[in-house]
């Protein structure tokens, strides 16, 4: 009797190469596409570097992924500049099984939600611990204006939710757009589409991190048993 190797075991990096990789298969040619922001997002750039020959360029959610797009010698337009985007690609802190997602663990996530919107298809890429059943274990981020924000973070303690503002060496942190953001524990994301309308509408919320209008069209999570694709 021969016994096989067992599988070896992927580390989370790996496992994000292995989804930033699998998202080429959705790059359309000739085209300007929607680069997101993070860890795994810099999987899918540096995969994309491969084929830059075979695109136009991005549209980018930060400064961080412009620049590591132009290092990269890829193409980064002005949202302003491009129309319609065929594709977005970016990840997520959390994702269900109907495509919501909380986005903004990496302080992105208004330009994310910009360029989603600017876009016909949302790829979302994850490895598989991003999957949950109901929104809300991930601090949910919110941008918000300053002067806004102690009201903001007292609407969220009468939904039951417990909100600080985000901080980046000892001072709160500023995001591309020059705001705050502000991280809510304890919320049970049940309605998302409810929900995202609900606070979007409170005064001197930029945008929040429920992504539910811009959902996913297809989530590529990446398992130890390979890229599950969820439509
Ligand atoms: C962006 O990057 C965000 O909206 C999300 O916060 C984060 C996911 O980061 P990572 O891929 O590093 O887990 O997509």
């Amino acid at each position: 009797m021969t016994s096989s190797a067992p599988a070896p075991v992927l580390t989370q990096d790996e496992l994000k190469a292995l989804v930033g990789r699998a998202a080429l298969d959705y790059v359309p040619k000739g085209e300007i596409i929607g680069v997101g922001t993070g860890s795994t997002v810099n999987k899918f750039i540096e995969a994309l570097a491969g084929i830059k020959d075979q695109i136009r360029g991005a549209v980018s959610s930060s400064v961080a992924s412009t620049e590591r797009l132009r290092a990269l010698g890829i193409a980064v337009f002005d949202s302003n500049a491009v129309d319609e985007l065929a594709v977005y690609i970016d990840g997520a802190d959390e994702i269900d099984g109907r495509g919501y997602m909380i986005k903004g663990g990496g302080a992105a996530l208004t330009r994310e939600k910009i360029v989603a919107a600017q876009s016909k298809r949302f790829v979302c890429i994850a490895d598989a611990s991003k999957l949950v059943n109901t929104l809300g274990a991930f601090p949910l981020p919110v941008e918000v204006i300053p002067m806004a924000a102690r009201r903001i973070m007292r609407q969220f303690s009468r939904l039951g939710g417990l909100a600080q503002v985000r901080e980046k060496d000892g001072a709160p942190l500023v995001t591309d757009n020059g705001q705050h953001i502000v991280d809510v524990t304890g919320l049970r994301i049940t309605d998302p589409l409810g929900f995202e309308n609900e606070v979007n509408r409170w005064p001197g919320v930029v945008e929040v991190g429920v992504f539910a209008h811009q959902r996913a069209s297809v989530c590529l999570l990446a398992t130890p048993s390979g890229v599950r694709t969820m439509t």
